[in-house]
């Protein structure tokens, strides 16, 4: 059964938010890169760039990085690594300050990669991460910078997140399995 954790509303409010911290956590915005993973942290990073320039009038370039789980236990824990399938990023990240975005953080294997995809791309003076949710089960020292919503979660449940432009709904759901 779904039970519906963030309406539409507070998940804009979300958004809003990491937003402002973004901005006012990078000390001026000329070098700041936005690249989202795959679906939906691609979404949300395009949103994050809207606000930025609603809000403060500032222009900031949008990438994305698809990264695939080959591992089809989607639920579990997985041995194997993800693996970067392609990448649009339009400027370059050299010297840049790379903020990562993506809709959930669970074991942290899939930013890792991203992260390798990265360096392989060019060689960023910071890399940052902003997660819509954080659902915890880390498997990996990594954290996020800006972080949505704290869902603690068993390792039965699934977080459903949907958007808009593919869902037709902004909203995050928990899943048991
Ligand atoms: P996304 O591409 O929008 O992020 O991983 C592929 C899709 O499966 C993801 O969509 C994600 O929403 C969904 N998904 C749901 N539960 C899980 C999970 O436990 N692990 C992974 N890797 N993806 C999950
Ligand atoms: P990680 O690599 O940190 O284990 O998982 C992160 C990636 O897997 C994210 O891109 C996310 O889409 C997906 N993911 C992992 N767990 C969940 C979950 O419970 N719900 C959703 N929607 N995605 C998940
Ligand atoms: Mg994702």
């Amino acid at each position: 059964m779904d039970k519906e954790v963030v309406d539409s509303v507070t998940m804009k409010r979300a958004l809003t938010r990491i937003t402002y911290e973004i901005i006012e956590q990078s000390k001026g915005t000329d070098d700041l890169v936005l690249v989202g993973i795959k679906t939906r942290g691609i979404y949300l990073a395009r949103r994050i760039a809207e606000r930025m320039k609603q809000l403060e009038g500032l222009t900031v370039p949008v990438g994305e990085l698809d990264i695939t789980l080959y591992r089809d236990d989607l639920h579990e824990p997985g041995k194997e690594e993800p693996t970067l399938n392609g990448s649009d990023i339009p400027v370059s990240i050299e010297d840049q300050h790379v903020i990562l975005i993506d809709d959930v953080l669970f074991t942290g294997r899939t930013v890792r990669a991203a992260m390798d995809a990265l360096m392989n791309i060019g060689r960023p003076k910071k890399i940052s991460l902003a997660v819509l949710v954080d659902r915890g089960h880390r498997e990996l020292p990594i954290r996020a910078d800006f972080v949505g919503k704290n869902i603690p979660t068993s390792l039965h449940e699934q977080i459903k997140v949907a958007v808009e432009e593919i869902d037709q709904r902004d909203s995050i759901f928990i899943q048991k399995l």
